[in-house]
């Protein structure tokens, strides 16, 4: 069967049909894929209910290294495939999901960490009636339609990244919420990056950011909160309505996104997710400052710079 790749938005999306998922992909048909995905940075696969966990994995790995999800909780896993994270509102274990409200504010992947991820592969098994989509935002177009003398500005520019600020995250196991702390303090990556495959600049801007290096706390809060309106205007955004049986396949490198909380929480959804490791380590840890408030936080990592 013949490959096609149709556009589904102007700022990313397309879907893809002719993927037979059962089968190894020939190198042929994975460059057009890979091709496709950098160009239309979110892939959308339909049809793939009946993959077994073993042909996610093996089809993820068309897109890059797994993570093997060592951050994550281990009741979040698929019993015995740890490269498959478990996003869903069931009970794992009779103990309500951590993962129940992943996502609920604008984020890249890891993006607390030093080493954001690549992109993830996620599966819909089931869904609510109603609701609960998927948003991604393209931040090359939020950078590139910027003035140049704002990027210019921003170039240069590091932010704090913190996990702390992922939404929902003190209605989580407290155990859970204190490891996660531990091993993930607050770091620092640039505003701007330069995606490793197409070298395009893109904005590393979301909603778990605490501030900007070097500006006050007032001027770091006002540039941040006209940054993410900016990266997440409409114009920007794939809006991705799911089905079961959909793979969503982002590119974690150029974009963030959410996922909405607009639905039943007590009815089911549950998605499988094979994530891509990050191939580079591109942030750091902003521990080694000490500093009481988070402005002389700020201004003594710039200092120390
Ligand atoms: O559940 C979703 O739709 C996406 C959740 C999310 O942020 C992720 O899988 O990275
Ligand atoms: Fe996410």
């Amino acid at each position: 069967m013949m490959i096609s790749i149709t556009p589904l938005g102007y700022a990313a999306g397309a879907e893809v049909t002719g993927v037979d998922f059962t089968q190894p992909l020939d190198n042929s048909t994975r460059d057009t894929l890979y091709s496709a995905w950098l160009k239309h940075i979110v892939l959308v696969f339909k049809g793939a209910e009946q993959l077994t966990p073993e042909q996610h994995i093996a089809f993820s790995r068309n897109f890059g290294k797994l993570d093997g999800h060592e951050s994550q909780v281990p009741e979040t896993l698929y019993p015995g495939l740890p490269e498959i994270l478990l996003i869903t509102t069931k009970p794992i274990q009779g103990k309500p999901s951590s993962s129940r409200n992943a996502g609920r504010n604008w984020h890249t992947d890891l993006s607390y960490s030093t080493r954001p991820a690549k992109g993830a592969l996620l599966l819909c098994k089931e869904k609510p009636e109603v609701g609960s989509d998927t948003l991604f935002a393209n931040h090359y177009l939020s950078y590139e339609t910027l003035s140049p003398t704002m990027r210019a500005f921003l170039d240069p520019l590091e932010c704090v990244h913190d996990a702390t600020l992922i939404k929902g995250i003190e209605k989580r196991d407290p155990a859970h919420v204190a490891e996660m702390k531990r091993r993930n303090p607050p770091v620092i990556h640039p505003l701007v990056r330069v995606h490793p495959e197409t070298g395009r600049k893109s904005l590393l801007v979301n909603e778990r950011i605490s501030g900007i290096v070097g500006l006050t706390d007032e001027e770091g809060t006002m540039l941040l909160r006209f940054l993410n309106q900016h990266a997440t205007a409409q114009e920007f955004i794939y809006r991705h309505r799911w089905s079961v049986g959909d793979i969503v396949l982002w590119d974690n490198r150029c974009t963030s996104h959410i996922a909405l909380a607009d639905f039943d929480t007590n009815q089911a959804r549950l998605m499988l997710r094979c994530s891509l490791e990050g191939e580079v380590v591109s942030g750091r840890l902003a521990e080694r400052v000490e500093a009481e408030s988070k402005e002389s936080l700020l201004q003594a990592i710039a200092a120390a710079a």
